[in-house]
């Protein structure tokens, strides 16, 4: 039976991809030790953002699947594509080609809801090193129901259909080059796709993670967390009520990056989570003190293996993140009558306490002449009654 690469004509085939943003995964595949309970390192899985760290087995957690469990992912623009680079933990014992699915999920308007997913299945399973369009689909939402009601949040039950429309599947669709994928086995092993910017609608301006799963591996459950209530998820740590991983399983993704557009709140990307971690010593390319989501890897033009295995080793324990929110607060609070916080008390940010009463002399009053009687501060210092939101008790 002919393979889709070999009955369709293709007229445009990616190459020379480059890579410019990089997201770091917790590494868990350093944490096992084969025969005992895996389990991530915290902060990585949490059913609630619809964060998971799950490349093992359901149930036990025993069983590690190294073509599951994502190290990195890069993306990256050239001509008229896009490239996007998974870097997976290792490949299974015996086997030729990463075994799973492998996604990129895009938040075009930058709602919260992702609207187009390219995917691969099995890629490099002809072992040609080359771009095929075998096993490679794209999905879009044409309802905008992904995520549900609630998007970054979990909301059940989820009646919708999510990612509804399937736009280009293994060559079949109104471009028949629309997008390609292959695989470079090895120790990281990588799974690349390639798209054209047209599917984007040449957008430049958008929100992007990855996914590796075979688990559950379904486009319209999207949300998982919209999809699977929480006890039937399944959590990953021992301590969680709903331990262990359930059906939510054998899957792994990635916080976000904002592709082209300036920082923003949203909390799932990955410069706005607390748990955010980087490999160390030193990325690819030597840089440090960069901004954790949006380091530049070097580009790379050639379609050959990259040399990541000699550019940087993973810590065998992804860290803390070397990194916090940098809010600062602004300027000490002088004591004057118009003082008011000036700080909104947004979700992600305390409430300013009360500035202190004025302690020193009052301008054109020498100390030394100031009556005896003690100055009582004045009370008309109020700050603003926070709105009632998370951090303002
Ligand atoms: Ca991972
Ligand atoms: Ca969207
Ligand atoms: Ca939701
Ligand atoms: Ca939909």
């Amino acid at each position: 039976m002919s393979s889709p690469d070999e009955v369709v004509m293709h007229t445009a085939t990616p190459i020379s991809p480059s890579y410019t943003q990089l997201i770091y995964d917790c590494n868990t595949g350093d944490l096992v030790s084969p025969g005992n309970l895996i389990q991530p390192a915290p902060g990585c899985d949490s059913w609630e953002i619809n964060r998971y760290e799950r490349p093992f087995n359901q149930g036990s957690q025993v069983d590690f699947f190294p073509d599951l469990d994502i190290l990195q992912a890069e993306l990256g623009q050239a001509g008229n594509w896009y490239f996007l680079r998974i870097a997976l933990f290792d490949m299974r014992p015996d086997t030729s080609h990463p075994q799973g699915m492998y996604a990129i999920e895009m938040d075009l308007d930058m709602d919260g809801r992702g609207d187009v997913l390219v995917l691969v299945r099995n890629p490099g399973e002809d072992g040609s090193g080359d771009y095929k369009v075998t096993g490679v689909q794209v999905f879009k939402d044409s309802n905008d129901d992904v995520g549900n009601q609630l998007p970054l949040q979990p909301d059940l039950p989820y009646e919708g259909d999510s990612y509804d429309l399937i736009v280009f599947n293994q060559g079949i669709g109104s471009d028949p080059d629309l997008a390609w994928a292959r695989a470079i086995p090895g120790k990281p092993a990588f799974v690349e796709l390639a798209f054209k910017s047209a599917l984007i609608n040449n957008d430049v301006e958008f929100i992007w993670w990855v996914w590796a799963d075979q688990g559950v591996d379904d486009p319209a459950s999207f949300d998982y967390h919209d999809s699977f209530f929480h006890s039937d998820a399944g959590d990953v740590y021992q301590s969680q009520v709903y331990f262990p991983s359930n059906e939510i399983r054998e899957l792994d993704n990635t916080c976000a990056a904002l592709w082209g557009a300036p920082p923003s709140e949203d909390p799932s990307l990955c410069e706005n989570d607390p748990n955010y971690s980087r490999p160390s010593p030193t990325p690819p390319g030597g840089r440090t003190g960069t901004p954790p989501s949006l380091v530049s890897s070097t580009p790379s033009n050639t379609p050959t293996r990259p040399s990541f295995e000699n550019t940087w080793t993973p810590s065998p324990t992804p860290t803390r993140p070397s990194f916090e929110f940098t809010w600062t607060p602004s300027p000490t609070p002088t004591p004057t009558p118009t003082l008011t916080p000036t700080l909104p008390c947004g979700q992600f940010r305390p409430c300013t306490p009360p500035p202190p009463p004025p302690t020193t002399c009052v301008p054109g009053i020498p100390c030394n002449d100031r009556p005896t009687a003690t100055i009582t501060p004045t009370p008309t210092i109020t700050p603003t009654p926070c709105a009632a939101t998370v951090g303002c008790n």
